[in-house]
């Protein structure tokens, strides 16, 4: 066994015996080109080392023998990394005539990670990626514990320091590896903490019921997590759905075969949401690009639903189910091991063997077509959920057809609702988008047409982040905006097309008003961002109290202002409180909000635009709860609520 497993080094051991040198020279390679055996030697490349050594321990679990790692982080830089397997063979290389923990650390072996599949399915390749990792470390000790006996060897940039010696009896058994990276080599020598727990935990994912423990030192108090997960890829998928606090709709179904030497798993469960997360891996290697695996599940997933509906004709007409309409709200695990994996694109994270495909696709398809027999019920919610999906999309492309058609969405016609200005150059006009039928009656009122327009807005528009496109076209408080400006939305935007040089917001001063800003200020964000980024969009400043006292009024825009005036008027000033746009006459919206010399506009700015996508999709997201608390909290961006 043992010299089987040692054939797998690389072609070295020909030359090797001969001298040293051949050793040093292979690792003297790695340390000049890093890039080539770790991908990169920034702070992704640091965190690689860690996966190289765990992976060897993962290895030993893999073989049945290993059930615990434990992963620490030192204060002093280094790393250490410990499993409770069977140690390293304690003799002497039989080919190489070292002792094989030497071997293991100081010649690289073939069939790496960067160098093309090489696993095997029971047993792994052991001791793969440790000669790189010392190769790259300035220092690496191992401490071997078998058969009752310890052993010890330290090595410096790549070179033995410490020779191969036994420290004596012990009651230990695995193998225990310390190393501190070469600060000479990697643009930084700092792991992060949340990088490595989510490596690990990944891991624990991957291989079921293998226990991983990370402990930060660095930290004052100590921080340490364990991860262990009974099911596997079961309890990642159920994991995925949870950390989107997504309410799954079914338990996690899973289904698992194998061809030749390969195996391949699949978990999946849908949730509520319309989004989907599908992680695959090849050989516990994150394939963030998919691949042949990736195309196989969804190719056997779709077949199986789409004829399972057709059995049972789940289906109107000649209804089709594509691969998006079963995708929607989707969380599934692809994971795949397979002897000489391919890897294609630049960062080989896309799996390429084409007998996968075919190995996942097969299994999914039939696997789960015999589990939508048994489970008629769940094969039903899954079918009617992606069927609302596959109408959704046929109606927003009718809708798009109709729109187009009609030119509906082009300048040609004017919302009945809008009170357009007179102004026609665009760099002189402006548009008040007016929460409410009677606020935007009394803007009308008092605004000045020759460049103001209204548009009053009934209720609250649609959340654009719940809703499909479908909905959003043909939304009755949407579609005059779009019609309004004249851009169009989407792709067809044009912003050349755009009527109002000032696209102005105004609604009431409270949480309802800063709501609808959000999800105005959403959809433009989703739809005309170029709007944004242009400076177009502002936000209308209302007053919250009119002070007053006999005929002197002053209007107030915060409850200092308020009590400011209180004074300044004296005596028996009264204060009264806005509720609402629609409180005022004509005169005091026009003082106070809408005359371009008096009024205060804020613009609404994107510093940075993914920071903002992120904060709407928090806003928007399905929980009613946070949203409205982090509305809250947050009403200073973008001005919501000032
Ligand atoms: C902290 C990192 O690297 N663990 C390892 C083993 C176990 C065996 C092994 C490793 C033998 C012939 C090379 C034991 N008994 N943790 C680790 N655990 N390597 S590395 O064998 C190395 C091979 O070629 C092991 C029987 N077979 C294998």
């Amino acid at each position: 066994m043992e010299e089987n497993r040692i054939d797998a080094l690389n072609p070295v051991e020909e030359s090797y015996g001969d001298s040293q040198i051949q050793v040093l020279e292979g690792l003297e390679a790695v340390r000049k080109r890093p890039g080539m055996y770790i991908g990169t030697t920034s702070v992704k490349g640091l965190h690689h080392l860690i996966s190289e050594i765990v992976d060897n321990s993962i290895d030993e679990a893999l073989a049945g023998y290993c059930k615990n790692i434990n992963v620490i982080l030192h204060t002093d830089g280094s790393c250490e990394v410990t499993d409770d397997g069977r140690g390293v063979p304690a003799g002497i290389h039989p080919t190489v005539g070292k002792p094989t923990l030497e071997v293991i650390y100081t010649i690289l072996h073939a069939g790496g990670k960067f160098g093309g599949g090489g696993y095997k399915i029971a047993g792994g390749l052991h001791g793969v990626g440790a000669s790189v990792v010392n190769a790259l470390s300035k220092r690496v000790e191992v401490r071997n514990h078998r058969d009752g006996k310890g052993y010890y060897i330290a090595f410096e940039r790549g070179n033995v320091v410490e020779p191969f010696r036994e420290t004596g009896d012990t009651d230990l058994h695995g193998l225990h590896v310390r190393f501190w990276p070469d600060e000479t080599i990697f643009e930084t020598v700092e792991f992060d903490y949340e990088t490595v727990k989510t490596r690990l935990r990944e891991q624990s994912f991957l291989n079921a019921g293998v226990s991983i423990t990370i402990t930060d030192k660095r930290t004052v108090d100590e921080t340490s997590e364990n991860f262990c997960f009974e099911g596997g890829i079961r309890s990642f998928v159920e994991f995925l759905n949870q950390k989107k606090g997504a309410d799954p709709l079914h338990p996690v179904i899973y289904v698992s075969g194998e061809k030749d030497t390969s195996v391949a798993e699949v978990a999946l469960q849908y949730n509520e949401t319309i989004t989907d997360s599908i992680l695959s891996f090849a050989n516990n290697m994150h394939t963030v690009d998919g691949g042949t695996h990736e195309t196989g599940f969804k190719v056997g997933l779709t077949k199986a639903l789409n004829d399972y509906g057709k059995k049972y004709n789940l289906f109107k007409n000649d209804e089709k189910l594509t691969g998006d309409d079963v995708r929607e709200g989707l969380s599934a695990v692809i994971s795949v091991k397979l002897e000489d994996a391919q890897f294609e694109s630049q960062t080989k994270a896309k799996l390429g063997n084409s007998e996968i495909r075919t190995l996942v696709e097969g299994v999914v398809n039939e696997k789960l077509s015999v589990f939508f027999e048994e489970n008629p019920e769940i094969a039903r919610t899954i079918i009617e959920k992606s069927v609302l999906a596959a109408r959704a999309r046929e109606a927003a492309k009718k809708a798009r057809e109709l729109t187009r058609r009609k030119g509906l969405l082009e300048s040609a016609s004017l919302p009945s609702k809008l009170a357009d200005c007179n102004e026609r150059r665009m760099e002189y006009t402006e548009l008040y988008l007016v929460e409410g039928d009677s606020a935007g009656g009394t803007a009308k009122d008092c605004r000045d047409s020759r460049f103001q327009a209204i548009l009053p807005l009934r209720g609250k528009i649609l959340n654009v982040e719940k809703n499909r496109i479908d909905r959003i076209y043909s939304s009755v408080q949407i579609t005059p905006i779009i019609l309004a400006l004249g851009t169009g939305i989407g792709s067809e935007f044009d912003i050349t097309k755009l009527r109002y040089g000032k696209i102005i917001l105004m609604a009431d001063a409270d949480v309802d008003g800063s709501h609808i800003k959000t999800l105005l200020l959403t959809f433009f964000f989703r739809h005309m961002r170029p709007l944004i980024e242009a400076g177009h969009i502002y936000s209308a400043t209302p007053p919250l109290y009119k002070v007053y006292r006999g005929k002197q009024q002053r209007y107030a825009f915060s409850d200092e202002e308020r009590d400011m005036y209180i004074e300044e008027l004296g005596g028996n000033a009264q204060a009264e409180r806005y509720k609402g746009l629609g409180e005022m006459d004509p005169d005091q919206l026009w003082d106070t909000t809408m005359d371009p010399e008096r009024r205060i506009l804020k613009r609404i700015t994107i510093e940075d635009a993914l920071e903002a996508d992120a904060l709407f999709s928090v806003l928007m997201g399905d929980k009613v709860e946070p949203r409205r608390e982090f509305i809250e909290a947050n009403a200073k961006y973008a001005n919501l609520d000032t």
